[in-house]
């Protein structure tokens, strides 16, 4: 039997190599929309590089992915591409609508005309929660976006239920909360502060310097959530799903996870700076994963604390490495 092919946006980012890995294990033929760059960016595909297959397109062009489509014609395309830092979206916001929110419709009508059959999985968030109208958060909560990122979110996780809608097509979104690892970028806080940790306890940097200590989040293994994509496509019925441990956690919780964990005393350390404000926040967000439980038999596997023990030991081995440690 051929194997089934799945286009992925997004692939050189965090969920794109963890996806990518997943995609090849279960025997897919796996492809990637990479945009053009001055210099190359797939550190984190690098040792899957020769396994799949990378195909220039951007999502502000609308022909690169039709063309990219007609070449490839795969059974399933999952839409992780975004401009997916909030705190650029405010100095970024048409930028960030135009990727983040317009882009899911430039993919979602090449699809259409293309092959309509086609299983389209769409990235959206918790950030369209935002100001948070219900404490979890599930499917039905009303959306209160904070930010132009969230917006756009919105805008992207209502086009592809309208796709769904108006031309019964396999159209899933599903709704993640945030979810990290050692592949998180480096301004994401998770990632900002296990690093910076590492740095601190190797002598590499004296001080983090940190915005809001109070919001809360509900952070996962980005691992763990790959597979809810997956077997979001493989359901008969397109459907929306929030993703979530169900726990919630402060940022200053994170700090006494991350330093306690080389021993040091975060408040000895931190520095709070202005500059990592925001102009609005998102104070809590805590999801309820129960419809994903109990639809696709979901659950995640690694929990907050384990997550970030395993942030800060990787970033000490990567610093270790380049430093010769
Ligand atoms: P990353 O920021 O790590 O990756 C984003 C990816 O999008 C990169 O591959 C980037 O390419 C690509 N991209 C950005 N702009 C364009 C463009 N114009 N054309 C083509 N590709 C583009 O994000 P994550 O992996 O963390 O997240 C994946 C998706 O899930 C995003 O849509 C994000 O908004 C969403 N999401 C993430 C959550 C999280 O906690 N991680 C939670 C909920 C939703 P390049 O490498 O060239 O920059
Ligand atoms: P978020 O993630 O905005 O939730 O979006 P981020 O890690 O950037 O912020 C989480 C919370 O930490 C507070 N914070 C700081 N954040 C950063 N980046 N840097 C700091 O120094 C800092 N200090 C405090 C923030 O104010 C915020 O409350 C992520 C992205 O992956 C989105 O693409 C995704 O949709 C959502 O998660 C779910």
């Amino acid at each position: 039997m051929a194997k089934k092919r799945a286009l992925v946006t997004g692939i050189t980012g965090q969920d794109g190599s963890y996806l990518a890995e997943l995609l090849l294990a279960k025997d897919y033929e796996v492809f990637g929309l990479v945009r053009r760059t001055s210099t190359v960016n797939f550190e984190r595909i690098r040792h899957i590089q020769d396994q799949i297959t990378l195909i220039s397109g951007d999502m502000l062009d609308q022909t690169s992915m039709t063309r990219a489509l007609s070449d490839i014609r795969p059974q399933e395309v999952y839409n992780l591409a975004a401009q997916s830092f909030v705190q650029t979206s405010w100095t970024q916001p048409v930028f960030t609508g135009d990727v983040t929110g317009l882009g899911v419709t430039r993919l979602l009508d090449a699809i259409r005309a293309v092959d309509p059959t086609i299983r389209f999985y769409q990235a959206s968030s918790s950030e369209m929660f935002g100001k948070v109208q219900e404490v979890p958060q599930t499917e039905s909560t009303p959306l209160y976006p904070r930010s132009p990122y969230g917006v756009a979110k919105v805008y992207g996780h209502w086009i592809t239920i309208n796709y769904r809608e108006s031309y019964n097509m396999h159209c899933t979104s599903g709704i993640l909360f945030n979810h990290e690892s050692p592949r998180r970028g480096l301004e994401f806080v998770t990632r900002k502060v296990t690093h910076t940790v590492a740095q601190i306890k190797l002598g590499l940097a004296q001080e983090l310097r940190i915005g809001n200590l109070d919001a809360q989040r509900d952070w996962g293994f980005a691992g763990d959530y790959v597979q809810a994509m997956w077997l979001m496509l493989q359901q008969d019925t397109p459907d929306d799903f929030v993703i979530a441990t169900g726990t919630t956690q402060s940022v200053q919780r994170l700090l006494e996870v991350a330093f306690g964990h080389v021993d040091l005393d975060w408040n000895k350390y931190t520095v709070q700076d202005e500059r990592f404000m925001r102009p609005a926040e998102v104070d809590l967000l805590v999801g309820d994963p129960t419809k994903a439980g109990q639809k696709l038999g979901w659950k995640p596997a690694v929990t907050f604390e384990q997550l970030i023990q395993m942030m800060v030991e990787s970033d000490l081995k990567l610093l270790k490495a380049e430093h010769g440690k």
